[in-house]
């Protein structure tokens, strides 16, 4: 995908002689997502440098920026039983990324995987999983809509143990009727889970929609405080040319990124490659 990055590069081309070089480039870094903090910062570097060629440019970002973005691999631990609890407001993405990367764990050979049906808020969200789990082969535990989501993952977490399963992902609603609603459930999820499984085998994932750009910032923020994240997963990367909200992202929170989500498909899921992504998005060239 041609992402805002050659979008940049063809700026460095046509640019150089512009009197308003730094306005102009602080204005495509802000298209790109980075926010006006960190779009104000790279252009303050290129002007003190007194460069306006890409070389200087790429050369800030590999020292300035780069460093700031770590791609974690997902990866269970050795023993016992695993939980990934999913976090993010509606519609990001969640229930179907759970699929993706229950996917993902089969084709590396992990068996034994359920999932909880842990939003209990829509009445469509537990049948959306199912399908999911009987598409792909994996068990999923499921309530009433209404019911307290947290009996739900208690219930899941008694079966995921029993049947001695490697990994249960537990999905969580998006919406409620209000805020402090949902971080109400989400931490009573949370205390469950920690109560069962070590810290360790416990992951909570935040699920981002690239282009909600830098609305995605303070999500994370909310989130953070209510569960404390462990790592990112950024849905709908294919036909976006935005997703510098990462590089921000990653900066305030410090958090890694697992995958990018790029299609509706189980297996549209690419494990997060830094340097490609610094390239597809921040004009670094090879
Ligand atoms: N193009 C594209 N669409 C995606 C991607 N991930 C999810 N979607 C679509 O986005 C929509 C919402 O996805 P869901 O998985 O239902 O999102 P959710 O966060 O579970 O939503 P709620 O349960 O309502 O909070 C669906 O139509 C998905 O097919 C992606 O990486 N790319
Ligand atoms: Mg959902």
């Amino acid at each position: 995908m041609a992402g805002l990055g050659s979008k940049i590069r063809d700026f460095f081309t046509r640019s150089a002689l512009s009197t308003d070089f730094y306005e102009d480039l602080e204005d495509k870094l802000i298209e790109a997502d980075l926010g006006p903090k960190l779009a104000s910062e790279l252009t303050q570097l290129l002007r003190k440098a007194k460069a306006k060629d890409l070389q200087t440019f790429t050369k800030i970002v590999d020292e300035r920026i780069s460093p700031l973005i770590t791609a974690e691999k997902l990866t269970l631990t050795p023993d016992g039983l695993n939980v990934l609890l999913f976090l993010g407001v509606n519609g990001v993405g969640k229930t179907t990324t759970i699929a993706k990367v229950a996917h993902y764990f089969q084709q590396s050979g992990v068996k034994h995987i359920s999932a909880a049906a842990g939003d209990t808020f829509r009445a469509a969200a537990s049948e959306q999983l199912g399908i999911h789990g009987e598409r792909l082969g994996f068990r999923v535990v499921k309530s009433h809509s209404g019911a307290d989501s947290a009996s739900v993952v208690h219930d899941a977490l008694t079966a995921a143990l029993a049947h001695q399963d490697r990994l249960l992902l537990v999905d969580t609603a998006g919406r409620m009727h209000n805020k402090s609603e949902l971080l109400h459930e989400l931490r009573k999820m949370d205390k469950i889970i920690r109560q069962r499984v070590p810290e360790e085998n416990y992951r909570r994932i935040l699920v981002i929609d690239v282009n909600t750009g830098q609305n995605c910032l303070r999500q994370a923020e909310v989130f953070h405080e209510a569960v404390g994240l462990s790592g990112v997963i950024a849905s709908k990367y294919d036909g976006t040319a935005k997703g510098g909200v990462l590089v921000a992202m990653a900066r305030d929170l410090q958090l890694p990124i697992y995958f990018l989500g790029t299609g509706e498909r189980p297996d549209d899921l690419s494990v997060f490659d830094a340097k490609a992504f610094m390239r597809d998005v921040i004009a670094m060239d090879t």
